[in-house]
């Protein structure tokens, strides 16, 4: 076999350009909210468990295993493209920590502000008190950036430090945002307990609580697939603070200390008599402490609240594609054009590229987007990926464009022997 790695022949082929604007759709299109992996809840989970252990056995304020889970959830957030910040506070003398993630875009006027506490109890991991509702929301944002969602609001998420020292560190973040940033958060939704051993699902109660928090109670409502229950949470957790600024507020709850009544057995399973969670505040708060299924049901209904309440993504611009075939030599260049047209302003941050390319050896290909004024985008790099078609959509942000004008798809077989064919692609703006 001869290396594949030979000096590139250039042979270009170029295809007539044969573009079929689709119409841009009128209305915004709404997104229905994905699927949230438990397995991938559990993992979290699994973190926190780990961090404890490793840590003297809990993940408390002040204790080197709260500043470790921070430290993990921040770096899932910034890999997957959020805007972190750590706040730092001090409580019965000791620095704690606040963790709050941006996702880029939506309305800076109109935040929708997800968040629970990070902080365990020191008596042990806290693995349903909170590590389930940091779990469920990590998960549901990292969801946010896999599914490229991009909602009307702005998206932020808090991971609240020394709560159970007294709400300390949601307090905190509340009475240290400027006014005028603090008039921008037009809902706060509370997770905090969501995977209790002997479940229930309840709902914060919107009676007693700021304008606006009845329409937040009713999605979380309409969120979750079981029949479900209000609670009084009171100032019981770190919405508190939120609503003592006026902020509507809601949440989540699978129960504490409280015992199971016969009649909430009968409908959501489970023992009756027994607490929804006997090891809350408790060493045996561990992974063992949790329900799958409730776990499972909240993430998901965390997920359908957020994607209801956001907003639906951007309306999708027209579509643009060239389906002739254009052969893709050995060692050459392929290109295919598409001319648009009628499509004001700039290409968007995020165009859709969708490539269809058939291929005996798809780690030989090179491929770039080239703009009207000749400015190329790579999307991919030779590899030694031996699979073979190329399918698939890529995102360019190709916002310093102008939209309109002659775009081509530069294809390049840059080692020998394996070879195909261009049999379409698309701009999607
Ligand atoms: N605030 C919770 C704790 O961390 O101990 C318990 C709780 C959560 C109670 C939500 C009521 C509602
Ligand atoms: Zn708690
Ligand atoms: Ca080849």
């Amino acid at each position: 076999m001869s290396p594949k790695r030979t000096p590139l022949a250039v042979v270009i082929l170029l295809a007539t350009a044969v573009l079929t604007p689709t119409a841009a759709r009128a209305e915004p299109v709404a997104q229905a909210a994905p699927d949230i992996p438990l397995a991938n809840v559990q993992a979290h989970l699994e973190q926190f468990q780990a961090i404890a252990t490793a840590n003297g056995g809990n993940r408390a304020h002040g204790r080197p295993g709260y500043r470790a889970s921070l430290d993990f959830v921040k770096a899932r957030l910034d890999a997957a493209g959020y805007r972190t910040t750590v706040q730092q506070f001090t409580a019965s003398g000791a620095t704690g920590y606040n963790l709050i993630a941006d996702w880029p875009g939506g309305n800076p006027d109109d935040v929708l502000m997800l968040g629970g506490h990070l902080d365990s109890v020191s008596a042990g991991p806290g693995v349903n008190d909170n590590g389930s509702g940091s779990a469920g929301i990590l998960e549901v944002a990292l969801a946010v950036a896999r599914e490229g969602f991009q909602p009307q609001r702005h998206l932020r998420f808090g991971w609240w430090g020394a709560e159970e020292l007294n709400l300390v560190g949601s307090t905190y973040y509340v009475e240290n945002l400027p006014a005028a940033e603090r008039s921008r958060i037009k809902a706060y939704l509370n997770f905090d307990m969501i995977g209790s051993p002997n479940p229930g699902y309840f709902v914060y109660s919107a009676s007693g609580q700021p304008a606006g928090s009845l329409a937040l109670q009713e999605t979380l409502q309409a969120a979750l697939a079981v029949p479900t229950e209000l609670t009084s949470v009171g100032g019981r957790s770190d919405h508190a603070a939120f609503a003592r600024a006026g902020i509507p507020v809601g949440g989540l709850f699978t129960g504490a200390e409280v015992t199971k009544t016969s009649a909430q057995a009968q409908k959501w399973g489970g023992t009756a008599g027994v607490a929804f969670d006997r090891c809350y505040h408790r060493s045996c708060d561990t992974t063992a402490n949790i329900d799958a299924t409730a776990l499972d049901r909240n993430s998901d209904a965390i997920a359908q609240a957020l994607w209801t309440l956001a907003g639906a993504g951007a309306t999708p611009g027209p579509r643009f594609e060239n389906t002739t075939d254009v052969p893709i030599p050995d060692l050459s260049t392929a290109e295919s054009a598409i001319t648009v047209s009628g499509v004001p302003g700039n290409a968007p941050a995020a165009l859709g590229l969708g490539v269809d390319i058939t291929h005996t050896f798809r780690g030989d290909l090179v491929i770039d987007l080239l703009a009207p004024d000749g400015s190329s985008y790579r999307v991919k790099g030779s590899s030694a990926d031996g699979g073979d078609d190329l399918v698939t959509t890529y995102t360019v942000n190709a916002s310093t464009e102008v939209a309109n004008g002659t775009w081509r798809l530069r294809v390049q077989d840059v080692a020998r022997q394996d070879v195909g064919r261009i049999n379409g692609w698309s701009l999607q703006f």
